[in-house]
Order: structure tokens, then C-alpha cells, then sequence
């Protein structure tokens, strides 16, 4: 039986929600799904309504309420600790890339915005986004070449790879140059189970949920 909910936006858009959606799946907290179509521009009443901050991901559980992809992330790691790395540099590691993500990469989420069923190949090229590029390829170069790959922490996917799991699909659709290392954690990341599963859950997205705006961006 459900022991909470967690509200998320429109698959094919949601870089925030997917964030939230691994985390929880993968702590494997027995939640109901609860999609509230992103109305385009931010302000989606339907999620003023349930989310205090009025975004997705909103996870309740158990009697806790979390709002922030961080405070899901922590206590997703309560119930599952091996998200983090075990070793405790390598966790202050991962939990310094992930703070650097969830603060950062404007350029790179302005010009590259997330969407599940299109390519937009050489297009989203601004000096902010390729600063924003170069610094995540450092970031997991430096991650993969500790670990060993194919997760930036190693054999499992974590709380680090949820991160960056929606830089992927930016990746993937936007299609920048990138470093072999880069390409190569792309793959593993696409390939792996649960982001298969939404990247599968947004195509059987209904056609009324497409936003112009990033199906056709400027
Ligand atoms: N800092 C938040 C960001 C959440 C966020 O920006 N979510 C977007 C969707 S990806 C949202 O809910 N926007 C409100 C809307 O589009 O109505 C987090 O870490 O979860």
C-alpha cells in the first residue's frame, strides 16, 4: 500500500522531477505517482496547490513533506544509505557535485532545455551553456576516472548520478561536442533501467501536454 505521494511534472520537460523520481525509486519508497502536466513558464496552478514552494518534485511520506531534489535526496538516503558513496571522501565528493548542481548550470539549463522527444543537433550553443558543458565534463571526468565508472561513484547508480541524470538527456537531445568519457557515461546512464522506464513513460505522454515553447525553441 502507498505510503505518500510524490508529484512531478510532464515527463518529456521535468528535469527537476526526474531528479526526484530516481531518488525515490531507487531508495524504493512505496509512493503514488501523481503527474501534474507543467503548464509552460513556470506557475502551474495544479502544483501551487499542492507543493509549498510550488514546484515538483513534492514528496510526501510517512507524515514528512519534502520540496528541494536535496532534502529528497538526504532522506532517500535514510532509507537507503549505499546511495551515497561508503567511503567518506568520496560522499563529501558526491554530495559537493550535487549541491553544485542543484545551485548552478543556468547558461546550460536556459539554452538546453530538457525534452524527451526531440534532437535539436548544434543548436544551444551559447557561451553559457558551453562554460556550463565544460565544467560538468570536468566534474565527471574527475568522478569517473576515481571510481572506475560506470557511474560517477562507481558500479551503482546514486544520488550524484540522479544529479546529472537530466544533463544527460540535455545531452542527448541538444547533441554538443563531447569528450569520449562523456559520450561513454551518457550510455550508461541512458541504458540504465529506471531512466529507460521514464524516458519509455514520456513518449506515452498525451499529445495536449506538448508545450510549444520546447518543442519549437527559438
Ligand atoms: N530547486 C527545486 C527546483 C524545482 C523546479 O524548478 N521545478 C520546476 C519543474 S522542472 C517547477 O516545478 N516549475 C513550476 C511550474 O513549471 O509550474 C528542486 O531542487 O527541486
Amino acid at each position: 500500500m502507498a505510503e505518500g505521494r510524490l508529484v512531478i511534472g510532464t515527463k518529456r520537460y521535468s528535469s527537476w522531477s526526474l531528479r526526484g523520481w530516481l531518488m525515490v525509486k531507487l531508495a524504493k519508497l512505496e509512493v503514488e505517482e501523481v503527474v501534474v502536466p507543467l503548464a509552460g513558464g513556470g506557475g502551474t496552478e495544479a502544483i501551487r496547490a499542492i507543493s509549498p514552494n510550488g514546484m515538483v518534485p513534492y514528496l510526501e511520506h510517512r507524515g514528512a513533506r519534502m520540496w528541494e531534489s536535496l532534502a529528497i535526496a538526504e532522506y532517500c538516503a535514510e532509507f537507503a544509505p549505499g546511495l551515497w558513496p561508503a567511503d567518506r571522501a568520496a560522499r563529501a565528493h558526491a554530495r559537493s557535485i550535487a549541491s553544485e548542481m542543484h545551485a548552478g548550470f543556468r547558461g546550460l539549463r536556459m539554452a538546453m532545455p530538457m525534452n524527451l522527444g526531440r534532437t535539436f543537433p548544434g543548436r544551444g550553443r551559447t557561451p553559457d551553456a558551453l562554460a556550463d558543458i565544460a565544467r560538468v565534463e570536468a566534474i565527471w571526468a574527475e568522478a569517473l576516472k576515481a571510481s572506475g565508472g560506470p557511474f560517477l561513484f562507481g558500479r551503482d547508480f546514486g544520488l550524484a548520478d540522479a544529479m546529472y541524470a537530466p544533463v544527460v538527456t540535455r545531452f542527448l537531445t541538444w547533441q554538443p561536442d563531447l569528450t569520449a568519457t562523456t559520450r561513454t557515461y551518457c550510455e550508461a546512464v541512458r541504458a540504465h533501467p529506471l531512466v529507460a522506464q521514464w524516458y519509455d513513460e514520456a513518449a506515452k505522454e498525451p499529445a495536449a501536454w506538448l508545450l510549444e515553447k520546447y518543442e519549437n525553441p527559438g
